[in-house]
């Protein structure tokens, strides 16, 4: 893979060639090509879809719905099972406002884990205060992952929501979601997968998983902002009640009754992300034009770089050495990580300090945030250096205090 080749893709590399960006966990760079499928449809089309009766707008509607056949593609399901969302949280959550309101009473149990983005574990709290459902967590091993065994052991005939991480943003881990899956299909449970973080790395071929339902946010995967996807089993999706109301959803209105369409478009109220499905659907060609072998190689060989430089400094806590992704999550001994974040800027390294918005994990981990850095496939050795250069000098700086 050419490296440089790739990172000439990418006007805000061409812009700072400088940049070490290692912050692709909460936001993944933008390619040319996806801009450019953005732009066309501002500069080519720019108008709606679905209801002009001219050609402008069935050309919009079919490059709209061509993104839902090539995102279908990519995840290997049914067109009618891609849902279009402003992102995963809005993915998880219409998963736990519509099947989790509708369908959980109390005595029923859901299973969730300390390990969750706050996006995948807080509309399920909320659904288990509002039913009476139990929440449960399975726990964390030694090294903080989700394991089978200890998924066995929360697991019981009253299980009815299973909501798992696939890989978590605090510790890069890919939970073993397929056997977790079975398991739970065994019981008669369903299987909300937060993939944000695992989409973006690794082929996701969801009826390989069986999963139920898949969250991602096309952001994280070299997409546009504001645009999501929620997958879903067609007859789980079909038997789910719409959580928004209005245009487009709408099949028949009366006065005294309404019906709406079937799915997706029954959760795809109003005006839809037109702009960002487009790009999106450029950004999963992008990705498989890379190829998933590419990418979580790359990112696994500059990790283990990092973190074998890291154990060199002394006073680096490193809190996911074995992870398998390209996530490092650490600390540098008596210092805040938010100080230690303003050093890394100084030096053009981005990273991210804090809990992550996963204070489940970070309280475990008994710290109150951690600095992390997260590697992509179009990051290269000399943004290790950079990294290293500017922990020794947070260090140093912060150490005399
Ligand atoms: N994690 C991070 O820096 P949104 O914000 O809706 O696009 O994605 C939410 C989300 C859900 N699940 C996981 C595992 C995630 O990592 C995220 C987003 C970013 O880690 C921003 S907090």
């Amino acid at each position: 893979m050419d490296i440089n080749k790739i990172r000439n893709d990418f006007p805000v590399f061409r812009n700072e060639p400088g940049l070490a960006y290692l912050d692709s966990a909460a936001m993944a760079l933008k390619p040319d090509c996806v801009i450019k499928a953005v732009d066309d449809y501002y500069n080519k089309l720019g108008v709606n879809v679905h209801r002009g009766v001219y050609r402008l707008s069935y050309e919009a509607t079919d490059k709209y719905e061509e993104a839902r056949t090539i995102i279908s593609k990519f995840l290997n399901c049914d067109f009618e099972e891609v849902v279009f969302t402003r992102g995963a949280s809005a993915s998880l959550n219409l998963v736990a406002s519509s099947y989790g309101l509708a369908f959980l009473k109390p005595g029923d149990e859901v299973i969730t884990s300390e390990l969750e983005h706050h996006s995948s574990h807080m509309p399920w709290f909320n659904v288990c205060e509002k039913t009476g459902a139990k929440l449960k967590y399975v726990e964390l091993d030694k090294e903080n992952r989700i394991t089978v065994e200890n998924f066995k052991k929360v697991l019981t005939k009253n299980t009815k929501v299973v909501a798992l991480t696939y890989v978590s943003n605090v510790m890069g881990y890919i939970t073993p979601i397929k056997e977790i899956i079975k398991l739970a299909h065994e019981v008669g449970a369903i299987v909300t997968v937060d993939g944000a973080q695992a989409v973006p790395h690794m082929k996701v071929d969801v009826k390989d998983l069986d999963c139920d339902f898949l969250s991602f946010s096309g952001h994280k995967l070299c997409g546009p902002t504001g645009i999501g996807v929620l997958y879903g089993k067609k007859h789980l999706l079909e038997k789910m009640p719409p959580i928004e109301f209005g245009g487009d959803m709408a099949d028949t209105v009366l006065l005294d009754s309404q019906t709406y369409k079937a799915p997706p478009y029954k959760f795809e109220t109003g005006t839809p992300i037109i702009a960002g499905a487009i790009g999106l659907a450029q950004a999963c060609k992008y990705l498989e034009s890379i190829g998933f072998e590419n990418i979580i190689n790359q990112e696994k060989k500059l990790r283990l770089k990092a973190i074998e430089e890291l154990k060199k400094i002394d006073g680096v806590i490193i809190y996911n050495e074995s992870c398998e992704t390209g996530v490092i999550s650490f600390n540098l001994e008596g210092i805040h990580p938010h100080d230690a974040a303003s050093v890394f800027d100084n030096n053009d390294v981005c990273i991210r300090a804090g809990h992550h918005c996963a204070q489940l994990i970070t309280k475990k981990l008994g710290t109150i945030g951690t600095i992390r850095a997260s590697f992509y496939f179009y990051n290269r050795e000399e943004d290790i250096d950079k990294f290293i250069k500017a922990v020794k000098e947070a260090k140093d700086f912060f150490g005399q205090f």
